[in-house]
């Protein structure tokens, strides 16, 4: 019995409520009859969890009895994971059986389900696609296991004071962490600082010992990853940092109790927030010791607990491929090398042709100044051991480079792992790329720019090397989950299976035409409006008016992003309604829906959202404009709201300046759930486009050649604001101070950046954005035809799965086996 399957508690109500009150009394400590709605919750999650763990321990135990199988260690500094209760409910099929379970203890499920506080451990969209590929993987059965860090603070909480940002701390585990399992017998050491000796082994070999200087402890919290009705449930593994007891020890005997404790609180600084910038880093010390952590922990936990006892190391590229979510977490290359050298006691040669072949990276940006860069002092002093690998790793590839480019010292200097100006540092994407099988972008226009500008001499190099994966969402959470109208509509129509295998949503291209369909398409956009109505209402007290083209622009506040741009288009609408320059009557109502947190440092996004924030308050507060604009802000978008409002959407802003945004994820959730794009050649709206067709995507701006050519001959936005009528008056609207009670000052700053930097070109696009805006209005006033294009959108998108692009990486790149 001991080796034979784990015992489940039983799929019914009756097994349901007995584990439920189980939990409440003895886990809890409270009887029924006085129990909060937080006890009801906690209980309820733990109840289904118990569930999970039944499933989790007989994945383990197949995994275990089976011949040993190559893993992925996905390994990511963010998982923006949501709500895990109804994921979890809807993963396992016990929806049914917990609803009519907490009716029978008289509790409405749905006033549970809004007590959970959802995990933000991440930032936008690479937190998020983290998320969703750990859903895809236990869903396609992949053997693999996730590592990161469990952030006690997670993404802030934003608030609006007077139309500005105000973080709040995100608190998330205060009300308990019920989904978390805890080993905290399981103590991983983490060493810092000191310095490095060296010495002849017996073997009169030189070598190096790291002595560190101090240390901390990584705790394990396993958090259970269900695949979609398959049995299956993997492991995200989240490590806390905490003091070593050695440490405290010492000080504790120097008689010092305070400074102890003290440095407790140091060592746990470690995984204590989760830092809110999704570019340009600081290079905060903090954040490289919450990297080294997590992934000296991560390594370490493998080598140990994962491999059996006594494996040979040199068989470890057969047994794992560690994927690398951009550059955070790549110390962990150096990382494997000491270990190899340092601790198996390998040759340099055999370790390192060994680590090659242990990692993958994946790059997330075109942005030069997002590129991870640590000075060489603070490695130096953090990380001594490491940093005399990283000089050896490059002393050697720039010896191959002499050899392959001989007197081409430019271009051996372009590709150094380490840069000399304007401080001596270390560029952790020229590392990832030498120690890596393969590195690939996020979307094929993505990739492209990768080879050919970002890591142009490295693909000349190894262009094998390169590849694409296009992003994809996971369908369970983002159609399954966030729309069961449409979920319903799906289903009826061509049957069950496509929340698995998600190119069946072609089947839906037949009935494109049938209006029957349509009119219930159309129903089911109605229903996902009238819940985010409510949503709104209840949240944030905003009254969306209704019978309005819901046009959403949700995503990180950032300038290549244009949420400026968007705003000229509305000052242009309401300019246009209060001018008398149109019929009001003529003109589609719009309601425009934003959604955005800033990052605290980042000065010209805060005043963005001041600014939105502002013209809001005027257009809405405007008779003039009464039922045909408003627009609407609410604060801190994050997973939770996204799943209200997605579904709802009419129109989707994918507006980036060409060439920017790697790839965007939300343009594929508007495009899956019905709504139609408006966007530049840019990302992934490239590959939408392509698979909707021209016809049913809202295509304008410069594409990314373009874009290259106008930055080359000089770029000058006042020319645009000069020659153009309808921006000049936009833009002067915003500077009279209209939208800011008079106070020109306020904006000042703003409309000076637009008319003398504009770097991210929103001038030059405005005009054909505008004009795109309108094709977009005479589109929706034709309901039956918009509905035809909504419902393409729908059929031909399946692509978008964040399942495919498992697959694309367990077939290119990781060549691992699935158990499905
Ligand atoms: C170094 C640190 C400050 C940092 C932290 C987070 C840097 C970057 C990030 C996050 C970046 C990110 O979210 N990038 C987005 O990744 C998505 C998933 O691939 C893409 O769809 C999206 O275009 C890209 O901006």
């Amino acid at each position: 019995l001991a080796r034979g399957p784990v015992i489940s508690p039983p799929h019914t109500v009756e097994g349901f409520v007995k584990a439920f009150l189980h939990e409440l009394n003895f886990g809890q400590g409270v009887p029924l009859a006085t129990s909060s709605q937080t006890d009801q919750y906690l209980a309820l999650a733990r109840t289904v969890r118990s569930y999970l763990m039944a499933r989790w321990l007989e994945t383990a135990r197949k995994r275990r009895a089976s011949q040993p199988q190559k893993m992925v260690g996905y390994l990511s500094a963010e998982y923006l994971l949501g709500r895990q209760l109804d994921n979890a409910l809807s993963a396992t099929e016990l929806r049914e059986v917990a609803t009519d379970a907490m009716k029978a203890c008289g509790i409405d499920i749905e006033d549970l389900r809004a007590q959970e506080v959802e995990p933000g451990l991440g930032n936008g969209g690479l937190g998020r696609l983290a998320a969703c590929f750990i859903d895809s993987l236990a869903t396609l059965g992949a053997p693999s296991i996730a590592y990161g860090i469990r952030y006690e603070f997670g993404i802030f909480r934003q608030t609006f004071v007077d139309g500005r940002q105000v973080e709040q701390p995100d608190a998330w585990l205060s009300s308990g962490d019920p989904w978390g399992v805890p080993h905290p017998e399981l103590e991983v050491p983490v060493n810092f600082g000191g310095h490095t000796e060296r010495y002849v082994g017996e073997d009169g070999r030189e070598r190096s010992r790291w002595v560190p200087g101090w240390g901390v402890i990584g705790l394990r919290y396993n958090y259970m990853v269900p695949g979609y009705h398959n049995g299956v449930v993997n492991t995200l593994r989240l490590w806390r940092a905490r003091a070593t007891n050695a440490f405290d020890l010492h000080i504790f005997n120097a008689g010092d109790y305070a400074e102890a404790v003290r440095a407790q609180t140091f060592a746990e600084n470690i995984s204590k927030v989760l830092y809110p910038e999704d570019s340009t880093p600081q290079g905060k010390e903090l954040r490289l010791q919450q990297q080294y952590f997590f992934v000296a922990c991560s390594i370490k936990d493998f080598l140990t607990h994962t491999m059996p006892k006594g494996f040979d190391v040199r068989e470890l590229p057969e047994r794992i491929i560690f994927q690398l979510n951009d550059t955070h977490p790549v110390i962990a290359i150096p990382e494997l090398m000491r270990i190899l050298v340092d601790e198996h006691d390998l040759e340099w040669d055999q370790a390192w042709g060994i680590t090659k072949q242990c990692f993958a990276y994946t790059c997330h940006t075109l942005l030069p100044e997002a590129l991870e860069v640590w000075p060489v002092s603070l490695m130096e002093r953090l990380l001594p051991r490491h940093m005399e690998i990283i000089y050896r790793i490059n002393e050697e590839f720039l010896d191959d480079l002499r050899e392959a480019y001989p007197g081409d010292e430019l271009r051996v200097r372009r590709m150094s792992i380490i840069a000399d100006h304007p401080e001596r540092s270390v560029r952790m994407a020229h590392l990832a790329t030498v120690g890596s099988v393969k590195v690939n972008g996020v979307a094929a226009l993505h990739s492209q720019l990768l080879k050919d500008k970002v890591l142009n001499d490295f693909s000349e190099l190894w262009p094998d090397r390169f590849t694409n994966v296009t992003n994809g969402v996971t369908p369970r959470r983002f159609i399954r989950q966030s729309n069961p109208a449409l979920t319903g509509l799906i289903t009826e129509t061509i049957g069950k299976g496509w929340v698995s295998d998600l190119d069946r949503l072609a089947e839906l291209q037949a009935y494109s035409d049938d209006p029957e369909f349509r009119e219930k398409f159309r129903a089911v956009k109605a229903a996902n409006k009238e819940r985010i109505t409510d949503v709104l209402a209840k949240r944030d007290g905003i009254q969306l008016p209704q019978g309005h083209m819901l046009d959403v622009m949700v995503k990180r506040l950032h300038e290549y992003k244009r949420q400026s741009l968007k705003m000229l288009h509305i000052v242009t609408l309401y300019d246009r309604l209060i001018s008398g320059e149109v019929d009001p009557a003529s003109v589609t109502p719009r309601t425009v829906v934003f959604g955005a947190k800033a990052a605290p440092g980042y000065h010209m996004a805060k005043e963005t959202i001041f600014l939105i924030n502002s013209i809001a308050k005027t257009v809405n507060a405007d008779p003039r404009v009464q039922g045909r604009l408003f627009v609407a802000f609410p604060p801190n978008y994050n997973v939770t709201l996204a799943e209200k409002l997605i579904p709802a959407a009419d129109l989707s802003e994918q507006i980036s300046l060409a060439g920017k945004e790697a790839s965007g994820t939300g343009n594929m959730k508007f495009a899956l759930n019905g709504a139609l794009t408006i966007g530049t050649d840019d990302g992934a709206n490239v590959e939408i486009r392509e698979l909707v067709g021209d016809e049913n995507f809202f295509l304008f701006g410069m594409d990314e050649p373009a874009v290259a050519e106008l930055q080359a001959r000089g770029y000058r936005p006042g020319d645009y604001y000069e020659s153009d009528a309808n921006l000049k008056r936009a833009i002067d609207l915003i500077a009279s101070g209209h939208f800011t009670d008079g106070n020109r000052d306020a904006v000042s700053a703003f409309v000076g950046d637009l008319l003398s930097n504009d770097r991210f070109l929103a001038l030059a696009d405005y005009a054909s954005y505008l004009e795109a805006q309108d094709r977009v209005e005479a589109a929706y006033a034709d309901q039956e035809e918009w509905s035809r294009k909504a419902i393409l959108n729908v059929a031909r998108t399946g692509f978008f799965s964040s399942d495919r692009s498992m697959r694309d990486y367990i077939d290119r790149i990781w060549h691992i086996k699935t158990n499905a």
